[in-house]
């Protein structure tokens, strides 16, 4: 049953008064939870039956200036897709707005700084709302406005999220860069999309290091024409210039503003913000998200997956900077009205207990992080876990690769107890939220699985000529024959390369980039970016196999496999791993090594060369950087191109130093 706007709207969820005399919800937030794998099926099968009455139903319980005409129109040839065309709505008054009547004093962020002597910080969707108000007005004041572009670069801080959502209130498109970015990589993306403001912070701590923002953005604002101010936040009062009549205090303007705002009414297909991400060429694109599609699916995702409940402390260690952060640090957890912590530091600073402490002291309930911290992590041995109570936990999550066996099981017993499920999250930038992934307390669990897709989302598997690989099990290159919500539109400015990237490998399908399993359940297992498949003596060869064969040897501790051009069988395998005994005096590791790949693999995938190493060189979002591996391994180190997105460049030295002495 439907209630009417005005009754929906004061018994449920805006504060009655001027501004939220024009927003309504349709219908009751009621969005239920997926108890089951019958409930899973029955809900996956009405998605796929009726993808637009079911969007729609979900779509009813946000708030509306204006109901939509249409629920899906979408060519994936153009491609062309639009969800709830014709709507109006607000994803920031929906975040936030809808939840103050009722849970006004309730946390909405719960800071943990890097330093754990500083507080921590708790503000209320009260406290959010108003910061997020005055910050919309001052932006407002500064002439950005509906559809400008607004680059952030930020520490992991509260202002961050407040940034984002104010740009969110009054329409601007956010695009934020990862605060570990340096000087050109700034300079790239605001160029890109031409962005009018950036916004920043004096310095920051991380860590034991001190990373000089403003410094930084400085550099990067020498060559973007198109800013015309930059607002400075000071965060740890560092000595900063500021450049007269281009940068603005942050403190200055702000407490000036009024403290309320209203949402400015977005289309549904608005453009929401721009994220850059990394293909295997080419400079980075600027994947473009719109308002209302992407709402509906990160709430939803969020409510499901994590089976979050009301009152809850959900533990994301994502930055903002990545999607990540974007879909389940800051919106997912925001529109169910969820606490979420932001945690400014990093997994081992000031030592390797961080996340248990902050689960101990804040009591989370849910931890969702990134394989590649759980295996840094695990290096350390488990004699912390003796002293950290980790009771409140509940969930447990996985995002940004595929999690081995091993750090699974690792995950799994010292840090879930093993009576915490964890969700396998599988998805992308181009994603904009989760689309492969078990749902706590429902689905059944298998290590290294993504399982299942989520209701709405519809997968298949093709074979390189991109014809359908049916039944069970399979193996092939993952794609969508159907588009969700939360999917990207297109690639900022260049409408064309979307298309080219994602939707012209196989026709009519969104092409992922990663290939995948299927077992004999219809279990997904994602097996890693296909552009890294190697061909040794006509056998096609993952690294991702590859490097799970070696992991799982007692003293390697993480590996990664590359290519390198054979005489004899056209492609090689060169094998860089990690030893347990960080000097790496293990002599009889290399031919161990071979041995068990052959042993789990077969003589075919027996890595040629085995290199230890002290680490890899990964970037900051865990992914390691092959491209420099497969020059090393060429015996190609003239030119080793741009290493200034890793976390630790050195590594490279270290690597080609060993290299040498091979
Ligand atoms: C969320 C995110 C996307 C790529 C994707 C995969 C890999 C992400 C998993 C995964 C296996 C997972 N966005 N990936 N999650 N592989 N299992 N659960 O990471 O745009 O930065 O990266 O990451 O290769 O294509 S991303």
């Amino acid at each position: 049953m439907y209630l009417s706007i005005t009754q929906a709207c004061l018994r449920d969820f805006c504060q009655p008064g001027i501004f939220y005399s024009n927003l309504a919800v349709l219908k009751l937030f009621n969005m239920k939870q997926i108890q089951n794998i019958e409930e899973y099926r029955a809900e996956y099968q009405k998605s796929i039956e009726n993808p637009e009455s079911f969007w729609a139903e979900i779509a009813q319980e946000f708030l509306w200036y204006k109901k939509w005409d249409n629920v899906l129109q979408w060519n994936f040839e153009t491609p062309e897709i639009k969800w709830f065309e014709g709507g109006k709505t607000n994803i920031c008054a929906n975040a936030i707005d809808r939840h103050l009547e009722k849970f006004g004093d309730k946390t909405a962020i719960i800071f943990e700084p890097n330093d754990p002597n500083s507080p921590s910080q708790k503000i209320s969707y009260r406290e959010l709302h108003t910061s997020v108000c005055k910050l919309a007005n001052a932006l407002e004041s500064l002439g950005v406005t509906k559809g400008d572009r607004v680059c952030i670069y930020m520490p992991m801080i509260p202002e961050g999220a407040i940034a984002m959502l104010a740009c969110a209130r009054i329409g601007a498109i956010h695009s934020v860069v990862f605060a570990g970015f340096g000087a050109e990589s700034l300079k790239g993306r605001i160029n890109d999309s031409n962005c009018k403001l950036l916004i920043t912070a004096d310095a920051f701590h991380r860590g034991n290091k001190k990373i000089a923002l403003k410094e930084i953005a400085d550099e990067a604002m020498a060559d973007t024409p198109s800013i015309e101010h930059c607002l400075v936040y000071n965060h740890i009062n560092e000595k900063i210039s500021m450049v007269a009549g281009r940068d603005i205090s942050w403190h200055t303007l702000v407490s000036v503003q009024p403290d309320t705002h209203e949402p400015v009414a977005m289309d549904s297909e608005a453009p929401l913000f721009l994220l850059y991400t990394s293909g295997s060429t080419g400079k980075p694109k600027g994947v473009q998200h719109t308002t209302a599609g992407y709402m509906i699916f990160m709430a939803y995702t969020f409510k499901q997956v994590f089976n979050y409940k009301d009152g809850e402390i959900y533990f994301c260690t994502a930055d903002i900077g990545w999607v990540t952060g974007h879909s389940y640090t800051l919106y997912g957890p925001l529109l169910n009205g969820g606490t979420t912590v932001i945690f400014e530091g990093i997994p081992t600073y000031p030592d390797h207990g961080r996340f248990w402490d902050i689960v101990d002291k804040h009591k989370v309930n849910i931890l969702y992080t990134a394989p590649t911290a759980i295996r840094s992590l695990e290096t350390f041995g488990t004699e912390i876990f003796k002293t950290k109570d980790l009771s409140s936990l509940r969930v447990l999550g996985s995002v940004g690769e595929p999690i081995n066996e091993e750090a699974w099981q690792w995950y799994y017993q010292n840090v879930g107890k093993n009576r915490c499920p964890i969700v396998d999250t599988w998805w992308q930038t181009e994603t904009g939220g989760i689309l492969i992934s078990p749902i706590a307390y429902a689905t059944p669990m298998k290590p290294a699985f993504a399982t299942l897709p989520l209701p709405g989302v519809q997968p298949l598997l093709v074979d390189e000529n991109g014809n359908e690989v049916k039944g069970n099990p399979a193996e092939g290159r993952l794609c969508m024959r159907f588009p969700w919500p939360g999917m990207a539109r297109t690639l900022y400015g260049n409408h064309e390369r979307f298309k080219q990237t994602y939707f012209t490998t196989y026709k009519n399908l969104y092409f992922s980039g990663d290939g995948a399993k299927r077992d004999g359940n219809g279990m997904y297992r994602i097996t890693g970016r296909v552009d890294d498949v190697i061909n040794v003596s006509g056998h096609r060869i993952g690294t991702g196999e590859v490097e799970e064969a070696i992991n799982s040897h007692d003293l390697v501790v993480e590996s990664a496999v590359v290519g390198y051009p054979h005489e004899i069988k056209g492609q090689g395998l060169y094998a860089y791993v990690i030893c347990v005994d960080k000097s790496g005096n293990v002599h009889n590791l290399p031919e161990e090594v071979k041995k068990i790949v052959s042993d789990k693999i077969g003589a075919f995938a027996r890595p040629d060369k085995i290199q230890i190493v002290p680490g890899l060189p990964k970037t900051r979002s865990g992914k390691i950087m092959r491209r420099i591996l497969r020059k090393i391994a060429e015996g190609d180190i003239s030119n080793l191109g741009d290493t200034t997105t890793l976390i630790d460049p050195s590594v490279v030295d270290k690597i080609v130093e060993g290299a040498l002495n091979q």
